[in-house]
């Protein structure tokens, strides 16, 4: 008998991106002969077509309900949902996975177990169980109590691995010009001091087979037309070698893709070779995390390279580029980081100002981790920065000058500037909403408070008049229901610009699939 599964993926509707997790656990276990479909944008849907979808899919074979929350992201529907599954199918279990899920509002009184972080090696261990093909003793977190915790990352590692692929079925209603997200390799091979990612600091090559990489690419094309993807490694650019490996891989593909990833800016700068391979990639789009272009705050946090020689180097690499593809670059920053003040703020947002106005920059306001110092001490993504807060001379604000209410959603929404109607203020506000537990940070130079009004003020003056982000351009593919190379005028585009022109074709792409989905059995 093939044991049957459903996975929700959760995440943010106008982003219009399938939650890559819930699909890669449904590979792993169909690989492991299970029947698992997954049902992407699970919070768009009414309380009454979830279950109305759950009554035609269960069948005496089902032995459980999946969540995976991109980002966390959960809903009132969702916790009157998981109640109605406890009550309606008690004999299933009830699963949760993500990197830091124990931050997931979902009410734990209806979820069975909560899994956190990569859960490829986790979920065969915990599902064999469940369907009783093994009785191998499943390792929950002994410090957990209040409801049964597999922490991967130190029980069931999930990395280094041969293979990272993720499949489609036909019940996903694939769009070929969607944007997917691939994985090359996980971990990255630093360890910055703000980074909650957990896989730092590994060793040697991390990146799955080519054999692996090809078949992925070429499924997707054959069955669904897919030639565009998002990266999720941490790093790209860390090994040259590893940029290397894959390129016959790409070179030999029926199509011409494009890849959109982090890149590390000094490593770009400084291994000039990087530059013509990342060309023969299509690796067309790139996010850099250049945090700040102060130097002593740069050093504070363990990124060395001169701000000089990032200013020009971007801006060379940006030329030089753009005159081989279409690309798209977004820089991101953080204020408020150690040693920055309103004047080295300042100077920074006239450099972006004058020189990259045909690119895409985000800042955001240095955010440490939780208040809570438990939560803080059982998080998976936790920085260096919230377990060393002494080290680099950050307090927390003394009660007499917590400025009440000004941390909460509502008031960031309304008074820093995050709005809905904005697609990257909305993910942060998404982000926000699903860990409203944010730690009120001084230090000598600034406080959380002046850094959310700095942020304000670049978002207003800058950041939404830029061109659009390299990890939104799903955005524009769908809008247009064509690949980007197709998009004649694609790079003029601007943050809002793309939000407001293609709002309603958006909001047709996930209803249609919605509906697909309602009407399939
Ligand atoms: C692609 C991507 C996006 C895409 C999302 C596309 C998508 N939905 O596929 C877009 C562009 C929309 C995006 C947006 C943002 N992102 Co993003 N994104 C990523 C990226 C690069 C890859 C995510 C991914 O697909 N990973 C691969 C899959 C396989 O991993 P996974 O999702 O964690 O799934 C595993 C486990 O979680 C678990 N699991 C997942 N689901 C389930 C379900 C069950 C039942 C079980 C048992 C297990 C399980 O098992 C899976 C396999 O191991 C990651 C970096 C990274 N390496 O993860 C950043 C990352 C997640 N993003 C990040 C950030 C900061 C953001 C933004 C806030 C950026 C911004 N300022 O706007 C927004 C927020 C979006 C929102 N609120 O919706 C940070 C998060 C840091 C943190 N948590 O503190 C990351 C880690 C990058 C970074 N280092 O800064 N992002
Ligand atoms: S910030 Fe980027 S480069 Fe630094 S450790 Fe984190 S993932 Fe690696």
């Amino acid at each position: 008998m093939k044991f049957h599964g459903l996975i929700f993926g959760v995440s943010d509707a106008a982003q219009m991106y399938r939650v890559t997790g819930a699909h890669r656990i449904a590979t792993v276990l169909r690989h492991e002969g299970m029947d698992i479909e997954v049902i992407d944008w699970a919070n768009i849907f009414t309380l009454v077509e979830l279950k109305e979808l759950v009554r035609s899919r269960v069948s005496s074979r089902t032995v459980f309900f999946g969540f995976s929350p991109f980002f966390n992201l959960w809903t009132p529907i969702l916790n009157e949902f998981i109640k109605w599954l406890k009550f309606e199918y008690p004999d299933c279990a009830t699963v949760i996975g993500g990197n830091n899920v124990m931050h997931c509002a979902a009410d734990p009184k209806y979820l069975d177990y909560w899994i956190d972080g990569y859960a490829e090696k986790a979920v065969v261990d915990l599902f064999a169980n469940l369907c009783h093909t093994s009785s191998r003793p499943i390792k929950w977190d002994p410090f957990t109590v209040d409801r049964k915790l597999i922490r991967c990352h130190e029980s069931y590692p999930a990395w280094p691995m041969s293979s990272y692929i993720t499949l489609y079925e036909k019940r996903d209603f694939i769009q070929p010009y969607e944007f997917l997200t691939t994985e090359i390799s996980r971990g990255c091979r630093f360890k910055c001091d703000f980074c909650n990612f957990p896989v730092l600091g590994v060793r040697g090559d991390y990146s799955r087979t080519i054999e692996d990489f090809d078949y992925e690419m070429r499924h997707n094309y054959d069955n669904w037309g897919v030639t565009q993807y998002n990266v999720a490694d941490e790093t790209f650019n860390d090994r040259t070698e590893k940029i290397e490996k894959f390129i016959p891989i790409i070179q030999n593909l029926p199509f011409k893709p494009w890849f959109t990833g982090f890149l590390r800016a000094d490593l770009l700068i400084t291994r000039r070779e990087q530059w013509q391979l990342l060309d023969d990639f299509c690796f067309n789009g790139s996010f850099f995390g250049i945090e700040s272009l102060n130097r002593p705050t740069l050093r504070a946090i363990s990124k060395g390279l001169d701000p000089e020689r990032i200013k020009s180097g971007l801006l060379e690499y940006r030329d030089w580029k753009s005159a081989r593809s279409p690309t798209r670059l977004s820089v991101s920053l953080i204020h408020g980081l150690p040693h920055e003040t309103k004047e080295t703020l300042a100077e920074s947002f006239k450099f972006w100002k004058e020189n990259w106005s045909d690119q895409n920059i985000s800042c955001h306001a240095l955010d440490v981790g939780p208040e809570d110092d438990e939560l803080a001490k059982v998080q998976t993504m936790v920085s260096s920065f919230r377990s060393n807060l002494e080290k680099y001379g950050i307090r927390k604000i003394p009660p007499e000058r917590i400025i009440p209410g000004a941390l909460v959603p509502e008031y960031l929404e309304e008074n820093i500037g995050w709005s809905k109607d904005m697609s990257e203020p909305a993910s942060v506000l998404a982000t926000i909403t699903a860990a409203p537990d944010i730690f009120p940070w001084e230090h000598d130079t600034m406080n959380i408070y002046e850094a959310n009004d700095i942020t304000y003020n670049w978002n207003k003056n800058l950041c939404y008049k830029s061109r659009v982000n390299a990890f939104n351009l799903n955005s524009i593919t769908i809008g247009h229901k064509t690949n980007l190379y197709n998009v004649s005028n694609w790079q003029r585009f601007m943050v809002n610009d793309t939000e407001a022109s293609e709002i309603a074709q958006k909001h047709d792409f996930v209803l249609n699939y919605r509906n697909k989905k309602l009407n399939l059995y």
